[in-house]
């Protein structure tokens, strides 16, 4: 392993030792990039990778609020504004009980790189709460989130750090967020939040982004390699918002989705999953993904019990994981490549694990790296932010034309430099070669800041 590399691998697992998704972050890039870093002899004298995963700000917060029934509720908020290189922070915000310095950090890193593949002018950021939405009524979503925001409000801004969603956070906690926002500052600055309802300065076709952007990923990448994407069968996991318009685009270019899941189990439809249905159970109801047995007695339900997803074990051609870090690991890596999986397409952030992407890789399955298969979602955040500060807005059609043309460039990008250092078509390193060389360049530039 280059020297540099392995040291600053080393110091960083010294320095965050108890961090370990921020640390299969780093490591996962470091390790990809060492080719660049072989060229490049300058960037070690000049610390390009110590300042690259050190954060530039860690801002922690003590979030209380009240519960319906009165009592005082304290959780812990987060903003990690990690570089600033090419534009303002930006990255979304999750409410998740699950949420820690280590996961945020993880996530606001690799929005550095994502970021920087969209050709944006965006910085990375991540954000949120160990807060869990599940189960609370409106008027709690709403305390929380003005409390939230009662603190974080001074360290954002349109051109400064520009928070949007994530995992728990969608189009009413953002809407709650900016009401609140606005009434602090008394300013209409429309471009502080993304992922804003379309009647208050939101984008068109925002709410699709993600998962219309990863199957056009898919779609140049499957295209590669002289196969199409109709006819084929899909698997995804999650059922949220990345998952749900994955599915809607899977659907329109022609391949049959079967499985769809949340965090207690899979569904399977071997007819295809029935949509509309699922919309109402998650984006109307906010109910369970087992609901949809009720109207589709023929589908299976698979109750999630240990460690593997159910979704990994129904033999597809495609694999969609968008719920979440570490959901496909190398137990599920082995299971898709016996049942002949194509392609595994990176809805969620990191989702699949080291392990299993190189087992993977190994076994020829093309792999669609999260930082720009999912990068969909931040770059219509960029456009959104563009309309914001334009007073103006595209119809649905314009943002998709341009989100089309993003995912294509940002396809060609990790082709092109996994071809530049020999890599074949291992697009997860050509990914971040393309990202870093990018980022690289800006830091010698900046200066020693
Ligand atoms: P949502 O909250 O809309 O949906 C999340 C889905 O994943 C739900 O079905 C949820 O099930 C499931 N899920 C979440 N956590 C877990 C868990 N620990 N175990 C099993 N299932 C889980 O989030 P999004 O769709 O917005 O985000 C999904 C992924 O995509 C995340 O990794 C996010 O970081 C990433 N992403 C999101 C973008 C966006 O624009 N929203 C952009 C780029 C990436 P349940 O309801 O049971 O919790
Ligand atoms: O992981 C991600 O890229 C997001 N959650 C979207 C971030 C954004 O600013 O739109």
């Amino acid at each position: 392993m280059n020297e540099y590399v392995n040291r600053v691998l080393e110091e960083t697992k010294t320095k965050n030792n108890t961090e370990n998704e921020f640390l299969q972050a780093v490591d996962e890039v470091l390790k990809t990039i060492e080719p660049v870093i072989d060229k490049h002899k300058e960037y070690e004298d000049l610390s390009i990778l110590e300042r690259m995963v050190e954060p530039e700000r860690i801002i922690m917060f003590r979030v209380p609020w009240i519960n319906d029934e009165g009592k005082v509720v304290v959780n812990r908020g987060y903003r990690i504004q990690f570089n600033s290189l090419i534009g303002p922070y930006k990255g979304g915000l999750r409410f998740h009980p699950s949420v820690n310095l280590s996961i945020m950090k993880f996530l606001g890193f690799e929005q550095i790189f994502k970021n920087a593949l969209t050709g944006l002018p965006i910085g990375g950021a991540k954000g949120g709460s160990d807060f869990d939405p599940k189960g609370k009524s409106d008027n709690e979503i709403m305390r929380f989130c003005q409390s939230f925001m009662t603190e974080l409000y001074r360290h954002i801004g349109q051109d400064v750090d520009v928070p949007a969603g994530d995992i728990g956070v969608g189009g009413r906690e953002i809407g709650y967020l900016f009401g609140q926002y606005k009434r602090i500052r008394n300013a209409y600055e429309g471009g502080v939040l993304t992922g804003k309802d379309v009647v208050y300065g939101g984008s068109l076709a925002r709410k699709e982004a993600t998962g219309y952007g990863l199957m056009f990923f898919m779609r140049e990448m499957l295209g590669a390699h002289n196969i199409c994407i109709m006819g084929k069968t899909v698997s995804i996991s999650g059922s949220g918002n990345v998952a749900i318009y994955a599915c809607e685009k899977a659907q329109v270019m022609g391949a049959k989705v079967v499985t769809m899941s949340d965090s207690n189990g899979c569904i399977y439809d071997e007819n295809g999953i029935d949509l509309d249905c699922v919309k109402e159970i998650k984006e109307v109801r906010r109910g369970r993904i087992k609901e949809y047995l009720n109207t589709h007695p023929n589908a299976k339900y698979i109750e999630k019990t240990g460690s593997e997803n159910p979704a990994w074990t129904i033999k597809t051609d495609i694999a969609l994981p968008c719920a979440t870090q570490n959901e496909l690991i190398l137990e599920d890596a082995k299971t898709l490549v016996k049942n002949g999986v194509i392609a595994i397409g990176e809805g969620a952030n990191m989702p699949c694990s080291e392990e299993a992407t190189n087992y993977l890789l190994e076994h020829n399955v093309l792999v669609a790296p999260a930082k720009a298969s999912n990068a969909g979602g931040v770059a219509t955040s960029a456009i959104e932010m563009s309309q914001n500060s334009m007073r103006y807005y595209h119809t649905f059609e314009e943002v998709e034309a341009k989100l089309d043309t993003i995912m294509t460039n940002i396809f060609n990008a990790c082709k092109s430099s996994a071809e530049e250092y020999g890599l074949g078509h291992n697009y997860v390193a050509g990914a971040n070669i393309a990202a870093f060389s990018k980022l690289a360049k800006a830091m010698v530039a900046q200066g020693v800041v």
